[in-house]
């Protein structure tokens, strides 16, 4: 032991061996983390998910995070402060430091900097560049956006206990090097199901959390179906008073809405996490809940009885009724006004109660009501059925490799989100013991969810169609967070590295190594996940 002090371990090394030694941590491996350069757990920069584009590791330095380390920011910007006061409430637990958030630094203080100046690399609007020196990790971006995913990558660079909820007495080392980053495609997403069972706003801020660590950058929210209607309006009160009530979801065990402060209030918390909320009411199929409300919207006047089952593709809009295009344009309009982001879903699958000629009267005129209120109207893959969705987004969530109707849409400059069931679907059992979900489009292991291209998965959809990729999760089967998260995890994470990182990077034994390393991390943070037996657990 003298020897190593006499070899020159500083003052607080020596320290921090003896009150380690005294925590009762063996004296061994405590020697070793003292005296090693860059102890044996440090995570290599090649360890991230979604895989970054270029990665220079340099073995010759590293960066120790202490407790006198500040987090810098960009002067003058509230949005680079933002993203470096979220990144210190997220070290500040496990490190018990107090990372204070400045955005000036005395000469020699170790910092974390977060500075909006690409220093002439492009990146792009969500890019980022990350170096790693003995004096400081400096993120540098062209938009907060690229600020934000470069602590994403932070924190994977950080021993596995960052997650810790409580201190942890250890060295937080981070790899010498650099990295430069952007994203392959620009949407990246996930969806949640709120109409077969609600989740409350406090679950879906949690999902919202766990999916941008990956670098997701939409939450699309599936609001209505023939189960329930989650979302309050105030020109139909009924949608939410009668459908978003007792009794309403799958088996009646779903209830609940989100009044418009709630939506809006997550709607903010999301794009403080650079996550962009895309509603998604459904027609002119799965309205029974609508119709249950408001039976003027259907032909004959008559409310349907209230569904809790999950049979799907029995109910439509009322295509030839003006009161339907009343409602749809009132919803629209109520929509749009408290949605910031580009996208409204209107949904447009399995509309087997529609007349293949009603369905195209109806989005012809309703698709363009989108664009009148300002936004980008979005669907599923059955809208490229209509000439209207020429400048719409399509969302294949069929199985086959190719989709003639979807195809010629791209012809016309339809652009498309990939979501294939049988590898994208979250709600897809893993294997035939899951005991939740469903399993029509088959089970999907996690090397299923991995191993494709969302530019040649479909003939005729290529890279210039792709807008990107979303993981869907439908709730038939799940009611709490626990099922949501085990069900995302660990599949969540291969859709977001095919949307995040270059084609060139994509390799099943690197993705399985470095997910199987993350598994403790979702562990520390009680993130329900599935443990699945293709991959070696860290
Ligand atoms: C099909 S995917 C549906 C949903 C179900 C889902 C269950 C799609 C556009 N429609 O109504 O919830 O399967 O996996």
């Amino acid at each position: 032991m003298e020897t190593y002090v006499a070899s020159g371990m500083p003052k607080p090394a020596l320290t921090r061996l003896l009150a380690v030694a005294v925590l009762g941590l063996p004296l061994v491996a405590a020697l070793a983390q003292a005296s090693a350069r860059t102890p044996s757990d440090t995570p290599a920069l090649t360890s991230v998910i979604p895989a970054p584009m270029r990665v220079t590791p340099d073995s010759g330095t590293s960066f120790r995070l202490g407790p006198r380390t500040v987090i810098r920011t960009q002067p003058g910007s509230d949005a680079a402060r933002a993203v470096g006061e979220l990144l210190a409430e997220e070290l500040r637990p496990a490190t018990g430091y107090r990372l204070p958030v400045e955005s000036t630094a005395r000469r020699g203080t170790p910092s974390v900097s977060l500075l909006l100046d690409a220093g002439g690399t492009p990146v792009g609007a969500e890019g980022y560049q990350l170096t790693v020196t003995r004096s400081a990790i400096t993120i540098r971006a062209e938009q907060p956006a690229g600020l934000y995913a470069g602590t994403r990558t932070l924190l994977q660079l950080l021993p596995t206990e960052i997650d810790s909820p409580t201190p942890v007495r250890r060295s937080w080392v981070v790899a010498g090097g650099g990295i430069v980053d952007r994203p392959r495609f620009a949407y990246r997403g996930a969806m949640l199901d709120l109409a077969r069972h609600f989740h409350t706003p406090d679950e879906v801020k949690r999902y919202v959390d766990e999916i941008s660590r990956f670098k997701v950058n939409h939450l699309h929210l599936h609001l209505s179906d023939d189960q329930g209607w989650r979302i309050q309006l105030d020109s139909w009160p009924r949608l939410t008073t009668v459908s978003g009530g007792p009794g309403t979801g799958v088996d009646g065990v779903g209830p609940g809405f989100l009044t418009k402060s709630q939506y809006q209030d997550l709607v903010g918390y999301a794009a403080k996490r650079f996550v962009t909320i895309v509603p998604e009411i459904d027609m002119p199929g799965h309205v029974n809940a609508a119709q249950v409300a408001y039976p003027e919207l259907t032909c004959d006047g008559v409310a349907p009885p209230p569904r809790t089952d999950t049979a799907v593709g029995y109910s439509s809009l009322c295509i030839g009724s003006e009161t339907t295009y009343r409602f749809v344009e009132d919803v629209i309009r109520e929509l749009a006004a408290i949605t910031p982001g580009p996208y409204l879903h209107l949904g447009g699958d399995e509309a087997h109660a529609t007349a293949e000629a009603d369905y195209l009267t109806f989005m012809r005129r309703v698709l363009p009501l989108v664009a009148k209120y300002g936004k980008t109207a979005y669907g599923w893959n059955e809208i490229a059925k209509s000439p209207a969705s020429a400048t719409a987004i399509a969302q294949y969530w069929g199985t086959a490799p190719s989709n003639a109707t979807l195809a010629d849409a791209v012809t016309r400059g339809t652009k498309v989100v990939m979501s294939p069931a049988n590898q994208a679907y979250l709600d897809m059992k893993y294997d035939r013991n899951t005991p939740l979900g469903l399993s029509w489009a088959g089970y999907i292991e996690v090397r299923t969810a991995y191993n494709w291209d969302p530019a040649t998965r479909v003939a005729g959809v290529g890279e210039p169609a792709v807008l990107g990729v979303e993981a869907p999760l439908w709730s038939e089967t799940l009611r709490t967070l626990d099922d949501i998260e085990f069900m995302a995890f660990p599949r969540l994470p291969a859709i977001a590295e095919l949307g995040w990182s270059p084609a060139a990077t994509h390799n099943w034994e690197s993705f399985a190594t470095r997910l199987g390393a993350y598994g403790p991390r979702w562990t520390l943070r009680a993130v329900n996940f599935y443990p699945s037996p293709q991959i070696v657990w860290g």
